[in-house]
């Protein structure tokens, strides 16, 4: 069974101001584990043996059909939230520049890559996740996906390898921003880990 031990690398007010320490303990410690935990439940009650979180993913269609949308569901809850953790800074970093190139070459410059992605986010109606991504021809891609889908899913319309995430679930941000999910998206963009999202994009296969 999965690790319900996920350690955030941050304390609970490390992303202040951009999430607030009683916003990032009740997503990490009650969201974040409670998809770890339905997980679990879900494939012990069909002594399914775990595998790594993203083969999970990628072969969903291996998983007994009873537990099929609760796995999806909650395995796709687990990385995303995973990922998002993990590409988050304490302050605002630079920009490396292989991931740099990169961005200009697809978008033309950050701000436009930024826009964009922004512009997707608020366009979302409902629970989703925004994504950075790598297409199957290795083109950097933004894509937003209904509930915990994810570009890895074989049942996802996105398909590719995910490098940078953002979650679009009230839970993320209501306590702070209320409606205000712009200010939201906006203080993002100083929290990205950049070397992190920029060492995901080079290990892409
Ligand atoms: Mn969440």
């Amino acid at each position: 069974m999965y690790d319900l031990l996920h350690n955030l690398p941050y304390r609970y007010d490390g992303l202040e101001p951009f999430v607030d320490a009683q916003t990032v303990k009740l997503h990490h410690d009650a969201h974040h584990l409670g998809y770890i935990k339905k997980l679990n439940a879900a494939l012990e009650s069909v002594q399914y043996t775990a595998i790594p979180l993203s083969d999970l993913l990628r072969n969903l269609r291996e998983v007994p059909a009873s537990i099929r949308q609760v796995v999806r569901d909650n395995a796709g809850g687990f990385y995303n939230h995973n990922l998002y953790w993990e590409e988050l800074a304490t302050g605002e970093q630079g920009m490396p520049e292989k991931l740099g190139k990169a961005l200009n070459g697809r978008f033309g410059n950050f701000e436009n890559f930024k826009n964009e992605f922004i512009a997707r986010s608020m366009s979302w109606v409902g629970s989703g996740w925004t994504w950075l991504y790598l297409d199957t021809q290795k083109n950097l891609q933004i894509g937003v996906t209904l509930n915990h889908d994810n570009p890895l899913m074989e049942y996802c319309p996105l398909q590719g390898t995910p490098i940078l995430t953002l979650d679009l679930w009230e839970h993320a941000y209501y306590l702070q921003y209320k409606n205000d999910k712009k200010t939201y998206f906006d203080a993002f963009f100083q929290h990205i880990s950049w070397t992190y999202v920029e060492q995901l994009y080079l290990q892409t296969p």
